[in-house]
């Protein structure tokens, strides 16, 4: 990996791979759709509207590894949605295919299967249960790497990402957090591992209370070094006595799966 290409650089993730991944590879390229901080040494940074596919062809050009953080990173509308995650991941993962690039981190989401219960353990096998237009776009994601992989041999790890930050900020983040060190090792066996194909993992630290059978990504070397529970009893008391939504405690999105929610109730049980 020569030059690396981050989207989505301007946000929360990117900010903090931007950090990282500093001096890894020997050139980062940063994009966002805003502008971002000035280039620093062995940086070359970009302003790209994904929806745009000349602009993506240019963003793309000279890169070996993308990490695609880029597009919208929460429940929106579904013109947003359509745009940033639909339209623009399809010119991003199109312009690599053109421009030969090897491999792509994909930064998918715990909303892609947010509808499981947080009653169960899943691994990376089990079908989508998106739980927003949001975790939908995740899901077609998935499908979109799957393809690629198949049909012309771009390796992809798509990485379920959790919650990202420095600590677990409530209860629902305890069992999902990721730290930032964690994060990044899976995102340099994302694009060193000699054998990724089509994978499927967890951006998951080492957490105590996690929902998730994160074997995948252990199979390909991943050996997280942070752990949630040192701040459990901390976030539990700061939420003691608050009143919760019962869709939102049921399953693993939380609110995503809470908000418009009006199948019927036993439907929920
Ligand atoms: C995500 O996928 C979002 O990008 C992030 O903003 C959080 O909402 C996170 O999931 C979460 O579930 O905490």
């Amino acid at each position: 990996m020569h030059r690396v290409l981050i989207t989505g650089a301007g946000g929360g993730i990117g900010r903090g791979l931007r950090e990282t991944l500093r001096g890894v590879y020997p050139i980062l390229r940063l994009s966002d759709r805003v502008a971002i901080a000035p280039a620093r040494d062995g940086e070359e940074v970009d302003q790209t509207e994904l929806a745009d596919m000349a602009a993506v062809e240019k963003m793309v050009a000279g890169c070996d590894g993308i990490v695609h953080l880029g597009g919208i990173s929460g429940e929106n509308s579904w013109e947003k949605i359509l745009e940033g995650n639909i339209v623009g991941l399809y010119n991003t993962f199109e312009a690599a295919r053109r421009a030969g690039v090897k491999r792509v981190v994909m930064a998918t989401s715990n909303h892609a299967v947010g509808f499981y219960p947080r009653a169960q353990t899943i691994d990376h096998r089990v079908v989508p249960r998106p739980d927003s237009r949001y975790g939908v776009s995740k899901a077609f994601s998935e499908a979109l790497a799957s393809l690629y992989s198949d049909k012309h041999g771009i390796g992809f790890l798509c990485v379920r990402i959790g919650n990202y930050g420095d600590r677990p900020i409530d209860s629902r983040r305890l069992s999902i957090w990721v730290s930032p060190r964690d994060l990044t090792q899976l995102v340099r066996i994302g694009l060193e591992h000699p054998d990724v194909r089509y994978e499927i993992v967890y951006g998951v630290s080492n957490n105590k209370r996690s929902w998730y059978d994160n074997a995948n990504a252990y199979r390909l070397g991943y050996r997280p070094e942070d752990d949630s529970e040192p701040q459990a009893a901390a976030v539990l008391a700061a939420e003691a006595g608050r009143d919760k939504d019962p869709i939102a405690e049921k399953y693993q999105g939380g609110t995503f799966c809470a908000e418009d929610y009006d199948a019927p109730t036993e439907r929920a049980s």
